[in-house]
């Protein structure tokens, strides 16, 4: 029986700082380091319930802050098969970081439990993590003395990927099952994705060096490890930005969301024609893809760029397959290029939906679809088959060698995806393999379609919660009358395309922007930006 008796006393080693709301957001809580031991501490007492709400499966909590500064870092919480912590709990997470003494945040424990209707007599089980935050330990310090005060049976996976935690949790949770997900622990990790990737390219021809800027973070050392595990001329890589040891270099000048936002290499690389280039961002969540052309022109593959590789592979194997009621959709958001958007409806004929940005919003509709390929722009971002398709896939009888080798290859695939969550090692796998199957170079790849110019500024303003929005966050409701100001600018533009919604993550609002040509880009995002400022 779980008995709150220690948690008072425990509670009190991490008083909340004064003055400071925190908000369990699109990516949990995330805030400057130094103000959220108190909310870490009461993250595992909540995973902890969660745990046992779900009848003791093994609920993770990863300490990371992403692409955000390295001063940053923030606190999430994994459900049993590895995706994000189911929405209606949020609010308690909220609730009890926000207690003002610790006898209130007993109260609240109580209280949860009693809605929940929890059996605390369930032993709670926690699986955890962090990036190479320089504050990631002493948080990861105020975690374990939340999960003692609570006796929960702990597995600390020291420092990992957030996608590998995401992993982890759900094989642990699919251990003992029909379907075991894989082995839970780092080098299970590597033997799954690095084995299917093998067996996808296996007899093609090999790829040049791939050179990975790892932010200077977690990705560093693990895409190391993978490849070590994979040890084969099919996964040659050469890794930059890999300092993960001195202070003040972690997503500096470097990283996906560095590249994706400014538009060009991490600094100090020199793109030579032909190479092929990828970042992560700090906690390999995210990757996009990168080269320059003959003229030294750089290129940018991003998540829409992803989405549409991986969509086509999968609708052509599906078809090859015989399997023609396997239908590939793509889930995007209101940030995916419109170009990439046009492609998918137009040329490849594929379903697309647009979702609320933030990835669990697009994992639930991907979840909806036989296979559904869902990627944000900025590269976070997988696949999933659903329980339907990998009946379909089970029961297909292929009637000629050819039918028979599609449907292995699309076995594989299953195996090559983390399908808990957008995982920057897993995709890269999967980007590698689509186009050594091709035989394809970055540029061939780009050639598909042209995005068009976009722009994306950070607006800070005096209250972000005033600006609501609706249709996929296209359009505001509120404040009265901005959007009529929008549509007007937009309407000004050939192939305008604006819209204004409050950051999940920060505390600002973000202006996106596409149109014709770069100048119609930058004067419509700037005015836009006016307008809300
Ligand atoms: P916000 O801050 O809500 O825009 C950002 C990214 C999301 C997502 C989350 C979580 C953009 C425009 N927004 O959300 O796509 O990745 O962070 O990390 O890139
Ligand atoms: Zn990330």
């Amino acid at each position: 029986m779980t008995s709150f008796a220690k948690v008072a006393e425990h509670s009190a080693r991490h008083p909340k700082p004064e003055g400071v709301t925190f908000e369990y957001g699109t990516a949990g809580f995330r805030t400057l380091g130094e103000t959220l031991a108190s909310t870490v501490f009461r993250s595992a007492l909540l995973a902890a319930l969660r745990s046992q709400s779900k009848q003791g499966r093994v609920i993770g909590v990863m300490i990371t802050a992403s692409h955000n500064h390295e001063r940053d870092n923030g606190v999430k919480l994994v459900d049993p098969m590895g995706e994000m912590l189911q929405q209606s709990w949020e609010g308690y997470c909220t609730d009890i970081a926000n207690a003002d003494s610790d006898a209130q945040v007993v109260h609240i424990l109580e209280s949860i439990v009693k809605a929940e209707g929890i059996d605390t007599s369930i032993q709670p089980k926690v699986a955890y993590a962090r990036d190479t935050r320089p504050s990631g330990p002493l948080l990861q310090a105020a975690l374990e003395d939340g999960l003692t005060a609570l006796e929960v049976e702990v597995t600390n996976y020291g420092v990992v990927t957030t996608p590998q935690l995401h992993y982890f949790v759900r094989c642990l949770n699919t251990e003992h099952s029909s379907a075991p997900y894989g082995d839970p622990t780092e080098s299970g990790y590597n033997e799954k994705y690095g084995q299917a990737f093998l067996r996808l390219v296996e007899g093609k021809p090999q790829p040049s060096t791939l050179h990975i800027d790892a932010a200077n973070g977690v990705g560093a050392p693990q895409v190391r490890k993978l490849a070590d595990a994979i040890a084969s001329p099919y996964f040659s890589i050469d890794v930059r930005n890999s300092d993960t040891e001195t202070l003040g270099k972690l997503n500096i000048d470097c990283g996906a969301d560095y590249v994706k936002s400014n538009q060009r290499p991490p600094a100090g690389t020199s793109l030579a024609p032909g190479g092929r280039y990828c970042s992560f961002d700090g906690d390999a969540d995210r990757i996009v893809y990168y080269y320059a052309d003959e003229h030294g022109i750089f290129h940018l593959l991003d998540g829409d760029k992803i989405s549409t590789l991986v969509a086509t592979y999968l609708r052509d194997l599906v078809a090859a397959a015989g399997l023609s009621d396997l239908q590939v959709g793509v889930v995007q958001t209101a940030y995916a290029n419109g170009s990439s958007t046009s492609y998918i409806k137009d040329t490849l004929r594929l379903p697309t939906v647009f979702a609320k940005t933030g990835v669990k919003h697009l994992h639930h509709e991907a979840e909806r679809m036989s296979i559904g390929a869902y990627f944000e722009a900025n590269g976070h971002g997988t696949v999933l088959f659903n329980p339907s398709a990998v009946d379909k896939l089970q029961e297909a009888k292929p009637t000629t060698p050819a039918q028979a080798d599609a449907i292995g290859r699309l076995w594989a695939l299953r195996d090559l995806i983390n399908e808990s969550v957008g995982d920057a090692m897993s995709d890269m796998l999967l980007v590698e393999t689509i186009l050594i199957c091709k035989g394809w170079t970055l540029a061939q790849w780009d050639a598909a379609y042209t995005d068009l110019p976009s722009r994306l500024l950070k607006v800070v303003v005096n209250d972000r919660n005033i600006f609501k929005t609706t249709n996929a966050e296209q359009t505001l409701t509120s404040p009265p009358g901005l959007q009529d100001v929008v549509d007007a600018l937009v309407a000004k533009f050939p192939k305008g395309r604006s819209f204004v919604r409050p950051s999940g993550t920060e505390d600002a609002v973000r202006v996106y922007a596409e149109a014709a040509t770069r100048s119609d880009c930058d004067q419509l995002a700037y005015a836009v930006a006016g307008a809300v400022f």
